[in-house]
C-alpha cells in the first residue's frame, strides 16, 4: 500500500498567531505532501515498495532516503508542536532534563542555539541517546532513527518552516517554539515508551 500523507493533529490554523494557516497549508499540503508522493514514486517496483517507513529509512540512500526521511520527520514535527504548548515538562520527564542538562532554562538555551547554529536546512531535535538526554541537529533530511537515538521532539529549521511568518528571523521562530508551542506531553509519551521498553 502507498503511503498516505497523515492529518495534521490539529486544525489548520490552530496555531495561529504563532505559526499561521498559511504557512501549515504549504509546509503540510505543499512540502510534506510532496515528500510522500515522491516517495511512493520512487520505491514503486523496488525492494522497498511495502516496506514500513522507518525499515526504508535505515536501509536506503540518495532520494528514496531523503524523501522517506522526510516524510518520517514532518509527521513527527507536527506532534511536537501544539495549540496548547509552551510552559514546562512535569514528572520524569521533567527530572530528567534537570538531571542531565542543569534546568529548563539550560535545556532551552542549547537546544535554541543547535537550531539556530544548523547552517542551511535542517532539523534540531531532543534524544535520549544511551539513557541521556541530548539535544543534536541533522542536516536536511537526517533523522536520529538511523543513529539509535531516540527522538523526543523535533523543529523544522528549514526556511520553508518558518518564513512566510517570520521571514528571516529565524530566532523569533525558535523562541516562539520554546514558549508556546513546544509538545512536552508528546515528549513524555515518547520518553515514557523508552522506560517501559527499558524495564521490559
Ligand atoms: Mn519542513
Amino acid at each position: 500500500m502507498p503511503f498516505t500523507l497523515p492529518n495534521l493533529p490539529y486544525a489548520q490554523d490552530a496555531l495561529e498567531p504563532h505559526i499561521s494557516a498559511n504557512t501549515l497549508s504549504f509546509h503540510h499540503g505543499k512540502h510534506h505532501n510532496a515528500y510522500v508522493t515522491n516517495l511512493n514514486g520512487l520505491i514503486e517496483g523496488t525492494e522497498h515498495e511495502g516496506k514500513s517507513l522507518e525499515d526504508i529509512i535505515k536501509n536506503s540512500d540518495g532520494g528514496i532516503f531523503n524523501n522517506a526521511a522526510q516524510v518520517w520527520n514532518h509527521t513527527f514535527y507536527w506532534h511536537s508542536l501544539s495549540p496548547n504548548g509552551g510552559g514546562e515538562p512535569s514528572g520524569a520527564l521533567a527530572e530528567k532534563i534537570n538531571a542531565d542538562f542543569g534546568s529548563l532554562d539550560k535545556f532551552k538555551e542549547e537546544f535554541s542555539n543547535a537550531a539556530k547554529t544548523q547552517f542551511g536546512s535542517g532539523w534540531a531535535w531532543l534524544v535520549l541517546d544511551n539513557g541521556k538526554l541530548k539535544i543534536t541537529k541533522t542536516g536536511n533530511a537526517e533523522t536520529p532513527i538511523t543513529q539509535n537515538q531516540i527522538p523526543l521532539l523535533t523543529l523544522d529549521v528549514w526556511e520553508h518552516a518558518y518564513y512566510l511568518d517570520y521571514q528571516n528571523k529565524r530566532p523569533d521562530y525558535i523562541e516562539t517554539f520554546l514558549n508556546k508551542l513546544v509538545n512536552w506531553e508528546f515528549a513524555a509519551e515518547n520518553f515514557g515508551k523508552q522506560e517501559v521498553f527499558k524495564a521490559a
